[in-house]
């Protein structure tokens, strides 16, 4: 799908307004300067970065909860509508644009700014929690608990989200990685039908059957673009420990890469998501080690290989 040269923009989003935790708006900053760019061009990319968005002109103050539960709707809104004409812009552009972020809402922003560009696509979910609440069975009214079903235009209608499109189809999203899902969740991914495997599906197929399995279900001739999505709480906490929501029982650091490898295998990726990696938490090794095992992740869904 992409033209040659082919060329990666970065899309660095240093914000945290879908979650309570400060520091993950620190996520895009850290990666870069562990050397991301120059990792990405030294495995053949070309490279656009100018600078992480500048969020600061989208003022949402006052910003009351929505019936007095999601938290900063308008502002995570506003933050997204911008990343989606970014993302989209990009992609329109014949760029592959590689988010950082920042929170997983952002993911809103994301997948619609891919969707504009490649309506076909497909969105491979990796990541301890489902985020598919809806604003009435979310229990933290945290919005990165939220983004995939404003992406299926599940649940009510704000008029604070009025600009996102209900673009994807609930045939056309698969989870890895599961492991943390709310009752609401489960109850909306039966009812929709949404494939999910959970780290017991990892434990008792493995990794590479899983992978097939879920190309198998969002892209079953292996034509459609792919957006990736990766949650670095998805890896489990002895291998990213620097994130906002943990969950012990996550997936290996081969497991994660392997993932990303076989997604790059495809051809198919026009699209990618780094989030939660969040800097202030844990101690400085464990930071170096979040950091290290993101940009990696990033290398290996672009091409870098073990031989
Ligand atoms: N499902 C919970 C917890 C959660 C979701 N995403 C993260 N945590 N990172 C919620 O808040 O909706
Ligand atoms: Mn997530
Ligand atoms: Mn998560």
């Amino acid at each position: 799908f992409l033209p040659n040269p082919k060329t990666i923009a970065i899309v660095g989003c240093p914000f945290s307004g879908g979650q309570p935790k400060l520091g993950v708006d620190k996520g895009p900053i850290h990666l870069v300067e562990a050397g991301l760019i120059d990792q990405l061009e030294e495995i053949g990319w070309k490279v656009h970065f100018d600078g992480h968005h500048q969020f600061e002109e989208i003022h949402a103050a006052p910003d009351p909860p929505i019936k007095t539960l999601l938290k900063n709707p308008r502002l995570v809104s506003r933050v997204c509508e911008s990343v989606a004409s970014v993302v989209g812009g990009h992609a329109k552009n014949g760029q592959l644009p590689v988010t950082l972020g920042g929170d997983h809402s952002l993911a809103m922003g994301t997948v619609s700014g891919t969707l504009a560009s490649y309506p076909d696509a497909c969105v491979i979910w990796i990541d301890a929690h489902a985020d598919i609440n809806t604003s009435k069975t979310t229990e933290s009214g945290n919005i990165h608990g939220m983004p995939v079903s404003f992406l299926l235009g599940l649940g009510e209608n704000h008029p604070e989200f009025a600009w996102i499109r209900p673009v994807l189809k609930p045939e056309r999203i698969v989870y890895i990685g599961l492991r943390d899902i709310d009752a609401g969740e489960r109850r909306i991914l039966r009812e929709n039908k949404i494939k999910a495997f959970s780290m017991h599906e990892v434990d008792k197929y493995g990794i590479g059957k899983v992978v097939e399995m879920a190309l198998d279900h969002v892209n079953p001739n292996r034509d459609l673009p792919i957006h990736l999505s990766f949650d670095v709480d998805a890896l489990d906490p002895s291998v990213a420990p620097s994130t906002g929501t943990p969950v012990r029982g996550g997936l290996t650091f081969r497991e994660g890469h392997y993932i990303c490898e076989a997604i790059h295998e495809t051809g198919l990726l026009v699209a990618l998501d780094l989030m939660e990696v969040n800097p202030s938490l844990a101690d400085p090794e464990s930071v170096r080690q979040t950091v290290a095992v993101g940009c990696s992740l990033v290398r290996s869904a672009l091409g870098e290989t073990l031989l």
